[in-house]
């Protein structure tokens, strides 16, 4: 009958997705690249995602809630273990998971298969295989790649993606959206995350410090947004602390002159005067505290909890 055709394809849909995958495999491209803006830092380093991270997307008839997780490793410091602790626990709450896999990495199926083991021994549910950077690929080895990750794992569907240029990802949003559980929209038609604006605004100045420092220091760096004034102008005033955990890392950070610090202020307040759409007033300061790594307060704040 035409008329229940008719009801059925307007039935809004609703659910979660975790993405989960080893660290660098694209989740957070991903993530962004479905939402359609950027809710999720990225970085060619590893780690870069520290905490669960909402993107919300929209397509067809379904809102999409993407549960952005830090990669899965064998963590090792109390940090690591909260990131993986995060991403674990994420794959309570979704309806779908998607196993991201960077296919251009050396070994992906032995480096994936820690992951799939977990997969396994949890008794996830609905598992889509996401084979992504196939704009780094061939077609041949992405079909070989595709058998063997299948033979280890029964995924429910795999896709083959770009998340950085976006190939193949307009599949994976129309499976997701026609699969989800029927039901209402949890989020407004226009919200894109949960995230508060001052972990956004620190969350992007991190960002800037892993594109702008090459040693290690990144993996040592906590950001954290102080103060936020708006004013009657419409301009905004923000200042932010980033705590590294030794001296000779805030000399790096501030760099000769204070040249890096400004560099890396330069580049968060272009980007989030982006955001904002206004005049954005950005300070930062570098303190030492060299046990932030081991303070609860720290992680609370991000949506993490200290391992015990
Ligand atoms: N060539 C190519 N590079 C990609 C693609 N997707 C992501 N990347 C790059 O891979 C790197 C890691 O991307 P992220 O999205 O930060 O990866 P992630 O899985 O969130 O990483 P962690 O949060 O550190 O676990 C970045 O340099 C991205 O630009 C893709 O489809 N093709
Ligand atoms: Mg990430």
């Amino acid at each position: 009958m035409p008329e229940s055709k008719e009801t059925s394809k307007n039935t809004q849909r609703c659910g979660y997705v975790s993405v989960i995958g080893i660290p660098n495999a694209g989740k957070s491209t991903l993530v962004n690249t479905l939402v359609g803006s950027k809710v999720s830092i990225v970085s060619r380093k590893v780690q870069t995602t520290r905490s669960r991270i909402l993107g919300i997307a929209l397509h067809a008839n379904a809102q999409i809630i993407l549960i952005d997780t830090p990669g899965i490793f064998k963590a090792k410091k109390t940090l690591e273990k909260a990131m993986v602790n995060a991403a674990l626990s994420s794959f309570e709450e979704a309806d779908f998971i998607i196993h991201i896999i960077d296919s251009k990495a050396k070994n992906p199926v032995e480096n994936n298969r820690a992951l799939q083991k977990t997969l396994k021994d949890r008794n996830a549910q609905n598992v889509i295989l996401v084979l992504n950077k196939i704009d780094k690929m061939e077609k041949t080895k992405l079909l070989a790649l595709t058998q063997e990750l299948n033979d280890a794992f029964s995924y429910k569907a795999t896709f083959m993606i770009s998340a950085l240029n976006g190939k193949g990802v307009e599949d994976l949003a129309a499976y997701l959206s026609g699969n989800l559980p029927e039901g209402v929209w949890m989020y407004d038609q226009d919200q894109i995350t949960d995230m508060p604006m001052r972990l956004m605004a620190a969350e992007i100045t991190r960002e800037k410090i892993y594109d702008l420092i090459h040693q290690e220091i990144p993996y040592s760096v906590f950001v954290k947004t102080e103060s936020w004034e708006n004013f009657d102008n419409g301009s905004v005033k923000i200042s932010q602390v980033i705590y590294v955990q030794k001296e000779s890392q805030k000399g790096i950070l501030l760099g000769k002159g204070g040249a890096k610090i400004k560099a890396i202020g330069r580049a968060a307040r272009e980007e989030l005067e982006g955001i904002l759409g206004t005049r954005t007033h950005l300070k930062t300061y570098v303190r030492v505290q060299e046990n932030w790594t081991e303070c609860a307060e720290n992680y609370e704040m991000f949506g993490l909890h200290l391992p015990v």
